[in-house]
């Protein structure tokens, strides 16, 4: 048989224009202080007008090219992105958005944070004076260090009077040097007979809520009330 059916030539062609508009430029907000190997954690938002799903490209150092991007997340409202630097020092933060389509922003306007090396703590010189013995902690690293608590012991020799002493540094700055002492009462410091050999071990240890820890001995000459010959 033969097929009866007709086609009509095609339509004249209707061009349809579909306009695409890019994302605004995305506020960004986050911290201006960090610590190396730790989260930064900024807050991102960029609105697309034509409410396409967005991802976010993230330059961290400041350079100009993208170090990180997103998966395509809902349009005008806020996300979180977490980053750890792992070199201190100041970086520029910036970011654009671009919609699934391909379309773009600027870069964001940037955000400056300084990373600051971690806490670092350790025991510097120890001295005496009469009846005391004194000992530097110290916070050589760049960030806060909490909490450090302390100790001074005296081992060896004879066992009477005083001969620990301890505290707690509730923070420590970077950078930063405290004097803790260790005071014998009234009728001495832990004693050890300063012509025993070997002299008494004098052991100052130091730890910290950022779970660092330091320790350091001397050996001293101690009578009674006094201290001498530290080193
Ligand atoms: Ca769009
Ligand atoms: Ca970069």
């Amino acid at each position: 048989m033969k097929d009866q059916s007709v086609e009509s030539p095609f339509s004249d062609p209707v061009t349809i224009t579909i306009v695409n508009n890019p994302p605004n430029v995305p506020t960004v907000i986050g911290p201006s202080q960090g610590i190396v190997n730790e989260d930064v954690n900024i807050t991102v938002n960029a609105n697309d007008p034509d409410g396409h799903p967005i991802r976010y490209k993230v330059d961290w150092n400041g350079d100009g090219s993208v170090d990180s991007t997103t998966l395509y997340m809902e349009s005008g409202v806020p996300h979180s992105i977490i980053h750890a630097y792992t070199t201190a020092g100041d970086y520029t933060i910036r970011v654009k958005a671009q919609d699934e389509w391909g379309l773009e922003t600027d870069w964001s306007s940037g955000l400056a944070i300084h990373i600051s090396s971690p806490a670092n703590i350790s025991i510097g010189t120890i001295t005496s004076e009469k009846n005391q013995i004194h000992a530097e902690i110290k916070n050589v690293g760049e960030a806060s260090a909490t909490n450090v608590q302390w100790q001074i012991q005296i081992n060896g020799g004879l066992k009477l009077f005083v001969n620990i002493s301890n505290g707690t540094i509730s923070e420590l700055n970077g950078g930063s040097t405290q004097v803790v002492t260790l005071t014998g009462n009234k009728y001495g410091i832990g004693i050890g007979l300063g012509l025993l050999s070997p002299n008494p071990i004098i052991t100052i240890s130091a730890t910290c809520d950022e779970g660092l820890s330091a320790a350091k001995n001397a050996t001293a000459m101690i009578f009674f009330k006094r201290v001498w010959n530290v080193q």
